[in-house]
């Protein structure tokens, strides 16, 4: 599966911390876009689709969120609690983001610019991108 936790090198010092993210060293692209989710509802899920092309890194500045990635043979949970890593998603994965409080900020870093064409936001159009990947 295309996802990986990565966990960043943190520059502590009586002020506190810092984290330093460089396209193609730490991170594994060149940065193009990035956004953010905040003031979130834990009642409701967000993600529920894949992209075609885009690379990303998940990286959740406060709070926390889990994160369920699926690539049609395996689903996997990732817990995001931490500024000191990010989880990396590359490839036609489908996600399913959750909330665990309201006070969560989700950065995304990521190597494209936005594009609805790039989103697969059916579930069973998703499965059959995948089939047709194996066979
Ligand atoms: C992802 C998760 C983590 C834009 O106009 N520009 C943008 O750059 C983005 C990301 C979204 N939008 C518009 C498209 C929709 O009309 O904002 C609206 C909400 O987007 P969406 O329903 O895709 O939001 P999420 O939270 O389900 O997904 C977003 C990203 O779209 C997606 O890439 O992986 O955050």
């Amino acid at each position: 599966m295309n996802t990986s936790k990565l966990t960043f090198n943190v520059i502590s010092d009586e002020r506190g911390r810092l984290v330093s993210l460089e396209n193609n060293k730490n991170i594994p692209f060149a940065i193009e876009r990035i956004y953010y989710l905040y003031d979130s509802n834990t009642e409701q899920d967000r993600g529920m689709h894949a992209h075609r092309k885009l690379k990303q890194l998940l990286i959740c500045m406060s709070g926390s969120c889990e994160i369920e990635i699926d690539d049609a043979s395996e689903r996997r949970l990732y817990k995001l609690d931490s500024p000191s890593e990010g989880l990396f998603i590359d490839g036609v994965i489908w996600r399913e983001i959750k909330f665990l409080t309201e006070e969560t900020v989700l950065v995304v870093l990521a190597d494209r610019e936005y594009d609805e064409e790039d989103y697969i936001r059916d579930y069973e159009e998703f499965l059959k991108i995948k089939k047709n990947e194996i066979s």
